[in-house]
């Protein structure tokens, strides 16, 4: 096989793990990533000629792409997520479970010949800052430039990765095809590659640590250090290991004295990580910092403190809902050095989306290619799920802690989801087994972020890792109440929050976005044993009063904050229900104290 560049490892498994798959894909050719500016910028010039990419107007958008993808390929695809563990039981009631002799038989099959005419890329990758002791290597090999340009985003790549590895270290090793080889002479022509659905195969092997995905080329499919490794590979190595992946964003919260509190927040996808953790608080003298928006790894330290990292080093943001007015950091973090994906261009070599905050500035070309007029065009002209690949370091407000391999230390959880009835703006748990149960049972509308024929349908979706937990669920309920019995654990307090509240004519009641800092507070109080609350039949919850609308009574009335903070026992009812039909999937793998906390909130919710 031929090497583009000097092969730069002495590793040998490395070297001999890489010329494996390059016997059986085929490509024209090996290219190791160093992960320079120089070498991005040459991916980003060739995906330009090709036609797979558009530079966008550099006086508007510095240094950024846009990218469209195939119509197909345009989010996760949980149907073709695949679990193959050893036996169905250890993948559990909640995931694709296939056998993985037969699967990689199947996918062996598919790569075979699978990168004709293109480039095999090897991206050396870490997961949290290089060389840190809780940062965990991975090597993709993949025929894609669009990964190879979304990972040196999302992740700390090349040579810098392979001196930590050096001869022995051990890695993730993760496989990758668009599966779209190319015939002699033939090129992409500015069409997206990928395979059709029933060809699509994201598979992990819990057991061996291995990922290997087939057929797409998009977000979490394909840049797969981020949910395949630290998430899905990472929930195993986390529960054998004593620790936690999540996820959760992470985000430094600073009051107007000067008191800081670290909070991460597991919502399911789409459904406000990104926001919260970038927001400019309404509330006078209060910061929020960035630490993560959409994974968290923890560990105890010596002091009995959990301690987080984000593992990433970028944002793959949702764009649609995104403008100055709901989160202008991450505005300012996109508006250079960026990866757009399934964004509307406009006429002058911009970007837009619906919800950007502003009208478009004449004609568009929408996500398929097509020419878009405003106000008659049929659709939308940015897919729902459409993205930005940003910086970390380009966010105005990325805390200074944020690369610290030490971590920073939570002191609360908050669990949540697109609830339009019964769930409350805000509530807190009793103890940690009745947070551990509420995490256990979040539910939340499915969003974009998934091809699914269920958007818009309430789902559990537990501690928002149902797309992510790769081992039985019930243990990781388990494994979730044992990091609660840590002897000298400081645990952080657990929260349910729900921004998400409608009318019966479909309104949010609650403005969201910066005005959650109020929320915020009356977390922050409660972790120092302030701030005011009735104890109710699910938890406790904010007094009428303990909420801060200074400047948006007009908008939150007092029935509105009623509504937002009672307890609808006849919906809590209909709630009981459908726990009880989603705890039963588990059988006698739902742990006794989740079942307990069940009956609990059952006989107060009858008094
Ligand atoms: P993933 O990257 O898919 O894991 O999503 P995420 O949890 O980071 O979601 P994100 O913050 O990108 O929000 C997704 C959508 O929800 C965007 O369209 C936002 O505008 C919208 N959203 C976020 N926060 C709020 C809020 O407080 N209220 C309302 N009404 N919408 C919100
Ligand atoms: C999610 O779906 O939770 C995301 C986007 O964060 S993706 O990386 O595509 O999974
Ligand atoms: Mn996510």
């Amino acid at each position: 096989m031929k090497n583009l560049n000097a092969v730069p490892t002495k590793h040998a498994k490395l070297v001999a793990w890489v010329n494996e798959w390059a016997s059986l894909c085929k490509p024209e050719g090996i290219y190791w990533c160093d992960g320079t500016q120089a070498e991005y910028d040459r991916l980003c010039n060739e995906m330009v000629e090709s036609k797979l990419a558009i530079r966008l107007n550099a006086k508007k958008r510095p240094n950024s792409l846009l990218f469209r993808s195939d119509p197909s390929d345009v989010a996760r695809v949980e149907a073709r997520t695949f679990i193959a563990a050893a036996n169905k039981d250890a993948a559990g009631p909640t995931n694709n479970w296939i056998d993985p002799v037969e699967l990689k038989k199947t996918m062996r099959g598919l790569y075979d010949g699978c990168m004709q005419g293109r480039t095999m890329y090897v991206i050396p990758f870490s997961m949290g800052p290089v060389g840190s002791n809780i940062a965990k290597i991975g090597i993709e090999i993949t025929d894609s430039p669009y990964v190879v340009a979304n990972m040196e985003i999302m992740t700390r790549v090349g040579t810098k990765v392979l001196a930590v590895l050096g001869d022995n270290g051990e890695f993730v090793p993760c496989v990758h095809s668009v599966g779209k080889p190319l015939a002699p002479g033939e090129s992409d022509n500015g069409i997206w590659p990928c395979a059709p659905m029933d060809k699509k195969y994201i598979a992990h092997f819990p057991e061996t640590r291995e990922i290997w995905s087939f057929g797409s080329g998009y977000g979490g499919n394909a840049l797969l250090g981020k949910k395949c490794l630290a998430l899905r590979i990472a929930s195993v190595q986390a529960r054998d290991e004593g620790w936690m992946a999540e996820h959760m964003l992470i985000l430094k919260l600073t009051n107007p004295k000067g008191k800081v509190k670290y909070v991460t927040g597991a919502f399911p996808s789409a459904c406000g990580k990104t926001n919260l953790a970038m927001l400019i608080p309404t509330l006078p003298g209060w910061k929020v910092e960035t630490v993560g928006d959409d994974i968290a790894w923890m560990k105890f330290d010596e002091e009995g403190h959990l301690r987080a990292i984000n593992p990433e080093a970028g944002f793959f943001g949702v764009a649609p809902g995104t403008s100055m007015k709901s989160n202008p950091n991450a505005m300012v973090s996109c508006s250079r050095d960026t990866i757009f994906t399934n964004v509307a261009l406009t006429e002058d070599g911009d970007v837009w989306w619906e919800g950007i905050g502003y009208d478009a500035p004449g004609k568009l070309i929408d996500w398929k290619g097509n020419e878009y007029i405003p106000g008659k065009s049929e659709g939308k002209a940015a897919h729902p799920n459409a993205r930005f690949t940003a910086r970390a370091h380009n966010c105005p407000v990325i805390a200074k802690e944020w690369e610290d391999p030490k971590g920073v230390p939570v002191d609360a959880f908050l669990f949540g989801g697109r609830r339009p009835s019964t769930l409350p703006l805000v509530y807190q748990s009793m103890s940690w087994e009745h947070g551990v149960f509420i995490g256990s049972t979040v539910g939340s509308e499915v969003t974009a972020a998934v091809i699914s024929d269920q958007i818009g349908q309430v789902r559990r979706d537990p501690f928002a890792m149902l797309p992510f937990c790769v081992y039985n669920m019930g243990d990781y309920f388990k494994h979730w109440l044992e990091i609660g019995k840590k002897p000298g654990a400081k645990l952080p307090k657990i929260f349910c929050v729900n921004w998400f509240r409608k009318t019966a004519d479909g309104r949010f009641l609650w403005p969201g976005f910066g005005d959650n800092s109020r929320v915020l507070q009356w977390v922050f109080e409660r972790c120092d044993g302030e701030g005011q609350a009735n104890e109710t039949a699910i938890g406790a919850m904010p007094t009428e009063t303990a909420i801060d609308r200074k400047g948006i009574e007009d908008e939150v009335s007092d029935a509105d904050m009623k509504a937002l903070l009672t307890v609808d026992v006849d919906g809590w009812k209909k709630e009981l229900s459908m726990i009880k039909e989603h705890y039963a999937k588990f059988g006698d793998r739902l742990p006794a104290a989740l079942k307990a906390e069940l009956d609990k909130l059952e006989a107060r919710l009858a008094k």
